[in-house]
């Protein structure tokens, strides 16, 4: 490139950002950056649905619009405007994004994360309980995304009585029946740090969970230069302080790199029309199709249901199934 303009334009990767700035990373250099006006413009698009899912559909997106047109792990590509000063023009294709429904009455898409490897859902054993329909928004949202999830359970140490453990350790086989990997961990008691570390090493992860589960508290055990402000969690009733307050994205002396995410109570799913809803349940996918009602089938209460048969027959547990059914009510809700 040898136009004049483009002798100060760079690429860097956003590894945070706060209300209208983002913080570039070029070449182990801190870039404080704006956006540009028409980037946010151009942006605002309409989008098509994914076109992998059985039915081919153009969502009706006419007033969709992103709330952000940069998130973190992006690749920009912006002008360097000097003293550690930028002014980003564009937004390089990403490889991958893990996206909600922003929270309000409008459909927004709210980019939590691009560019990830993998998605890891972490839940406490206990203070505060788990609560396994989060789970299967978080694996429903990263199957929509295409990026795969590794389950991670922390607080071990919190787990009371035979009873608890029986539980959570049939939980725990149930997703990884469904092939999908789970680590048992507590910082407390420094259990499952090394098995951690391997799924971390050399890949861009994203924590989401909610405030007060244990993220940032695994992060510092990981990392202990990180220094991270941990939550008080409040004993009474068992929930966290909201401390980290935004999105950022820490390279891990391991190799790769981890986001770890402000707690989000709410989690609307977002591109996923509810007549697809049991394609992201992988254990249905099989069944997707198969009913009486072919595609047309919303697997609750129609005969000849190829899902419903399946569950009678305990092929698919009936824990995930309400859970369908709960999401299928609930899909734009928050959650
Ligand atoms: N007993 C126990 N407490 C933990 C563990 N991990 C974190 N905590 C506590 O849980 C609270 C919330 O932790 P934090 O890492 O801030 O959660 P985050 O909001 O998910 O980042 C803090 O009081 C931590 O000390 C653990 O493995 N065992
Ligand atoms: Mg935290
Ligand atoms: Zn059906």
């Amino acid at each position: 490139m040898d136009t004049a303009e483009s002798t100060n334009e760079n690429t860097g990767v956003v590894f945070k950002k706060t209300t209208g700035t983002y913080y570039v990373n070029a070449g182990g250099q801190t870039i404080t950056c704006t956006a540009s006006a028409m980037l946010r413009k151009e942006l605002i698009l309409p989008t098509a649905s994914r076109t992998s899912v059985p039915k081919q559909r153009v969502v009706e997106v006419k007033e969709v619009s992103v709330v952000d047109p940069v998130a973190v792990g992006d690749l920009v590509r912006f002008i360097d405007l000097g003293g550690g000063a930028g002014h980003i023009k564009a937004v390089l294709p990403r490889r991958s994004k893990l996206t909600r429904r922003a929270a309000g009455r409008k459909p927004l898409e709210q980019v939590i994360v691009a560019n990830v490897d993998q998605v890891i859902p972490v839940f406490a054993a206990a203070q505060p309980k788990p609560t396994w329909h989060l789970l299967d928004r978080y694996l429903a949202s990263a199957e929509v995304s295409e990026v795969p999830s590794v389950i991670l359970i922390t607080k071990l140490d919190l787990v009371r009585g035979r009873k608890a453990e029986r539980e959570l350790a049939a939980v725990v086989e149930e997703y990884r029946a469904l092939g999908y990997p789970a680590l048992l961990t507590s910082a407390v008691i420094g259990a499952g740090m090394e098995a951690l570390k391997d799924t971390l090493k050399d890949k861009v992860s994203v924590f989401v969970g909610k405030s007060g589960v244990g993220k940032t508290t695994l992060l510092n055990a990981i990392q202990p230069d990180l220094g991270l402000r941990v939550n008080e969690v409040n004993e009474k009733i068992g929930t966290g302080r909201h401390t980290t307050t935004h999105l950022e994205m820490f390279p891990l002396d391991i190799g790769g790199a981890i986001v770890d995410t402000p707690g989000m109570k709410t989690f609307g799913l977002w591109n996923i029309e509810t007549e697809d809803l049991a394609w992201f349940f992988i254990e249905m996918r099989p069944f997707v199709g198969a009913c009486k009602f072919g595609l047309d089938c919303t697997h609750h209460h129609e005969p000849g249901c190829a899902i419903k048969r399946a569950v009678e027959d305990g092929q698919i547990s009936e824990r995930r199934y309400a859970s369908y059914l709960q999401m299928r009510e609930h899909m734009y809700l928050e959650y």
